[in-house]
């Protein structure tokens, strides 16, 4: 992507027909550029005009005059239009912007970027103004992040986040570390500077509690990086079990819908059935999978390890079994083998005589429960009778996202870039501590120091390269 000193545009309404179709320019020409293909009723230039007000006008393009100041005699007009104009750096970009509200028909707004950069503009690269509205500091990099988590949100809850950490919630956290972490290490390097003199502007007692809430408070953004990538993403759930139990069956009472197909033939599901389905505010992704069993038939092993893929996957697992049936080796095996996530146990087929209780299932998993740091809960359903499917769904979303975030009490980290900085902040934090412990010198723990403070400075933008910022907007569409 290229300087700031060219004036981008862009269609910033979806593709295909529609009731507007929006077009953007930014840049510092913005306003001569746009006056070219536009002329308002009142008569005034785009440069003359209020901002933030809308005026009505005429897109006019002559292909052939383009160059030349267009008149309403010599050019033709393709479109009434509605125009916005907003001077930088009051604006998205920071710079002079023009928004061209024409009709939401694909060949007006194409007509009219065509127009725009017969005219001296130049077609936007995906995210390129929300990277103009970085670069002249009208977001941060977590702020613009979220600009885009807000445009994807797929649940109330994911906008809800995203919307925090537009409004600065994350970088607000990130800040305060950072400035607390300059003060700190220009008391360490000031040590160093006077090492000789053996003056101690810190108290290293001071100085290690410091770092300690620090590193704590750190921990807890990382902890909560599950939970907000959930949020943002979905809760990825897994149906598994024995062939036959219901499972595809499940799926569609949930969804409400006929989605998949059910037989009693044993191995009817062989690929990996996704839908999703909203509970409560937060999106559920649902995974049905092929029923798990020995078999030679190549389709239904190909099946089985799709299955296996998906569930090591998932964020929950929905264990399904017949209660109609006495378990088998093979439930017992996956009480036993599939432990290492939260998972809900659905004793399907309620509506059948019961072989089966709940306090069976439990006993199993009581055994290896031990092993797992992680919840069970358990439902009884019945895909017939629709008895425990409400119960089901709320039991996934309390496994899977917690009460935490729903008590607004805390800043959710969502995405994997921030985890990953916030991990390389601990742990130079711990490796500051460590230091100070074995009595390091103060050039070690000063370069600890600054190792944190370059990753916190990464997770808002203060320090970055181009290539963090190419990977960031190319996620982007065109024209945001
Ligand atoms: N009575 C009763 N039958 C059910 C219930 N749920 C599913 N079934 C029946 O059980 C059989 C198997 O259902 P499926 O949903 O296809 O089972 P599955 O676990 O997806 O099976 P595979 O895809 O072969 O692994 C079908 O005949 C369903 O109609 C239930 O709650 N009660
Ligand atoms: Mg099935």
């Amino acid at each position: 992507m290229s300087a700031l000193d060219d004036t981008i545009c862009a269609v910033a309404t979806p593709a295909g027909e529609g009731g507007v179709g929006i077009v953007r320019v930014s840049g510092p020409q913005a306003f001569p550029i746009a006056s070219n293909i536009v002329r308002l009723r009142c008569a005034k230039s785009l440069s003359e005009i209020k901002p933030y007000q809308l005026y009505l006008g005429k897109f006019l393009w002559d292909q052939l005059q383009a160059q030349e100041k267009i008149t309403e005699d010599s050019s033709v007009v393709l479109d009434e239009v509605l125009v916005v104009i907003m001077r930088g750096p009051r604006s998205y970009t920071g710079e002079d912007v023009v928004e061209v509200h024409g009709h939401g028909g694909p060949l007006v707004v194409r007509a009219i970027c065509e127009a725009l950069t017969q005219a001296g503009a130049r077609m936007a690269e995906p995210g390129e103004f929300t990277k103009r509205a970085f670069l002249n500091g009208r977001l941060d990099l977590t702020q613009a992040e979220a600009v885009l988590d807000t445009i994807q949100a797929n649940s109330l809850h994911s906008l809800k986040l995203a919307q925090e950490h537009l409004q600065g919630g994350l970088s607000g956290i990130i800040r305060g570390h950072r400035d607390a972490l300059v003060k700190l290490l220009a008391h360490v390097e000031a040590e160093m500077d006077f090492g000789e003199e053996d003056i101690q502007f810190i108290e290293q007692r001071e100085l290690k509690e410091k770092l300690r809430n620090m590193l704590r408070a750190i921990e807890i953004l990382v902890e909560s990086s599950q939970e907000g990538r959930i949020i943002r993403e979905g809760i990825r759930t897994v149906i598994l079990g024995r062939p036959n139990v219901g499972k595809s069956s499940l799926l569609n009472a949930i969804l409400d819908t006929d989605r998949a197909i059910v037989s009693n033939i044993p191995g009817t599901t062989r690929d990996v059935l996704e839908e999703s389905v909203m509970v409560d505010g937060v999106m559920i992704r649902l995974f049905d999978t092929a029923g798990l069993r020995e078999s030679t038939d190549a389709l239904e092993q190909e099946g089985m390890s799709r299955a296996e893929a998906a569930i090591q996957q998932a964020d929950v697992l929905i264990m399904a079994f017949d209660q109609s049936q006495e378990l088998t080796e093979q439930d017992l095996g996956f009480i036993k083998q599939y432990n290492q996530k939260p998972r809900l146990m659905v004793l399907n087929k309620q509506d059948l005589p019961p072989k089966v209780t709940l306090e069976n299932v439990q006993v199993h998993v009581k055994q290896c429960e031990t092993l797992s740091e992680f919840e069970t809960e358990y439902v009884q359903a019945s895909t017939v009778s629709g008895e425990g499917i409400e119960e089901l769904k709320l039991s996934l979303k309390t496994l899977a996202v917690g009460k935490r975030h729903e008590a607004g009490d805390s800043v959710l980290v969502s995405r994997l870039r921030h985890k990953v900085l916030l991990q390389q902040a601990g742990e130079a934090l711990h490796n500051a501590l460590a230091a100070i412990d074995e009595t390091q010198s103060a050039e070690c723990v000063a370069l600890e120091l600054r190792v944190a403070l370059q990753a916190l400075g990464e997770i808002v933008g203060v320090v970055t390269n181009e290539d963090i910022l190419d990977q960031i907007f190319k996620e982007f569409c065109i024209g945001k």
